[in-house]
């Protein structure tokens, strides 16, 4: 199957890391005929600059027309372009994965855990008011969203180690949280395979340093999990390799963790892995929508690369303690994935 792809550079680093994530789908289309077409759109703090607007009519009709989205950071404009396209197209899984990965220093050896973060509710709705001296933000959270957010984590759960652990702040917000916990408590009886526990918020983000390694699928509200993931992501070595999906019953964007990273931006240092193992993301979705064992292949064969690659330690990033540049460590990557399907 043919697949077109929507590719947002975006913002600082953004173009860099697309630049490196590009060199390894070309040569996942050399090595296994991977049919994908890539179309540029435009979206972000620059495109804002050129074009008076940060999310164009143009790039949702590409979004709109096409399987799936690769998008890099954006910066100050991330509310008008990925809270907005979120919502828009109802992308309601934000999957957040971090694992313990080979000669990068973890607060634990074997983490393994990932974030759901429910995507289009909580105070990212972005339902705010300012009057006076004083400002607003409303706070809203649905039983569908939580059903929907909950039976996601469930299922992924059921494909992992089969615990689910519900983070929210029930003691504090009775209301919001309350039916949060409520909700999960409820769809946990659909699930008896997959073992239950709930957290508050502060607790769990004293325990994902003390011992991270008891985590499997953590499933939270909006604004708890992104907060919660950039934690995560520093556990396990840093935001430079924390891939995001935001996935909806239709689409899905793939994305890194982080922002744009304006410091280091341009001077091709920047760590890709977060964009190409959003890219490994994004085929395993794909593979998974349209029972496409090739996709799957291609997912798998990246993320053993950048194993294979970190192992080997010979071309890392400033982020991880090498002095390789972004394009050199994309151009490993690709050719290990030559050297993986060789052999
Ligand atoms: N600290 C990570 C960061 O800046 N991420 C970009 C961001 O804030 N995205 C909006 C979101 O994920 O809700």
């Amino acid at each position: 199957m043919r697949y077109q792809i929507a590719l947002i550079r975006g913002d600082g680093i953004g173009p860099e890391q697309a630049e490196a994530t590009l060199l390894i789908l070309s040569r996942l289309k050399e090595i296994l005929g991977l049919e994908l077409e890539i179309v540029e759109a435009e979206a972000g703090d620059r495109c804002m600059e050129r074009s008076g607007t940060p999310l164009p009519d143009e790039t949702i009709q590409i979004l709109r027309s096409s399987h799936a989205c690769l998008k890099g950071p954006v910066g100050e404009t991330a509310a008008d372009v990925i809270v907005r396209l979120r919502q828009m197209f109802d992308l309601y899984a934000n999957v957040r994965p971090a694992r313990s990965f080979p000669n990068v220093p973890s607060l634990k050896p074997k983490i393994d855990l990932v974030i759901v973060r429910e995507n289009t509710e909580d105070l990212y709705k972005g339902y705010e008011w300012e009057f006076d001296d004083a400002a607003i933000g409303i706070r809203l959270i649905t039983k569908r969203g939580c059903e929907r957010i909950a039976r996601y984590a469930f299922d992924l759960a059921k494909r992992r180690r089969r615990r689910v652990v519900a983070v929210h702040k029930a003691n504090v917000m009775r209301i919001t949280c309350g039916l949060f916990a409520r909700t999960c408590r409820e769809i946990a009886k659909e699930y008896p395979d997959v073992a239950y526990s709930e957290m508050y918020v502060d607790a769990a983000a004293m325990d994902l340093i003390r011992r991270p390694e008891q985590f499997d699928v953590i499933v939270t509200t909006n604004m708890f999990g992104d907060i919660l993931s950039d934690e995560a992501a520093q556990v396990v070595g840093g935001l430079g390799l924390a891939p995001a999906a935001n996935i909806g019953d239709n689409y899905a964007i793939f994305e890194p963790v982080h922002g744009c990273a304006p410091d280091i931006a341009g001077k091709g240092i920047a760590n890709p892995i977060s964009m190409i193992l959003s890219a490994s993301m994004m085929l395993e979705w794909l593979a998974a929508k349209h029972k496409d064992e090739k996709c799957l292949k291609a997912s798998k064969l990246i993320s053993e690369a950048v194993v294979k690659v970190l192992e080997e330690g010979k071309f890392l990033t400033p982020d991880l303690g090498g002095n390789a540049k972004t394009l050199k460590l994309g151009a490993r990557i690709a050719e290990m994935i030559g050297q993986i399907e060789s052999s």
